[in-house]
């Protein structure tokens, strides 16, 4: 069974957020079909388009990011920050959310976050974040390793692509 509190604040946050952003999911692009061996090389890893939407008064906060990998398959294992207690992994279903323990890294593809799909929750702030800030994300990889990026506090209405 899924104790109460926190099935109570993980779904009222993924329906606030829901209500105030609006849903879509962004679907990862679909890897090259057809190139027998692309998932056995090293993976070879970059992130981009990373930012944080800014919480209420210092709340949970959603976090989105991509993944792109030109090179093997590879899992992203964990989500840690120097800033905050918890970063846990989540994905989205069509009423409410649920936690995952790893996400794949698709070969010659990436790991997409996007609003009403795969987001990270990041609770528990050292500080309040606030407009500016750049908040540091520790991601762990079964096969490269962690990768540690600064990952900008935007307006609750950001979204990438926009000026
Ligand atoms: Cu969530």
């Amino acid at each position: 069974m899924v104790t109460g509190t926190r099935f109570r604040r993980t779904a009222l946050t993924g329906a606030v957020l829901a209500t105030v952003l609006g849903g879509g999911a962004i679907l990862a692009a679909c890897g090259t079909g057809g190139q027998d061996g692309a998932a056995a090389g090293p993976a070879r890893l970059s992130v981009a388009d990373s930012y944080i939407p800014l919480p209420p008064a210092g709340g949970m906060a959603a976090g989105y990011l991509t993944v792109r990998n030109d090179g093997g398959q590879d899992q992203l294992v964990k989500v840690s920050s120097p800033s905050a207690e918890s970063v846990t992994m989540h994905r989205s279903t069509p009423s409410s959310m649920e936690q995952v323990d790893s996400l794949d890294v698709p070969a010659h593809s990436a790991l997409r976050f996007a609003r009403g799909g795969t987001h990270l929750m990041i609770m528990g702030w050292q500080k309040a974040p606030a407009l500016g800030d750049e908040l540091e994300l520790d991601l762990t990889f079964a096969k490269s390793g962690t990768i540690s990026v600064k990952v900008p506090v935007k307006e609750l209405t950001y979204r990438p692509g926009q000026s």
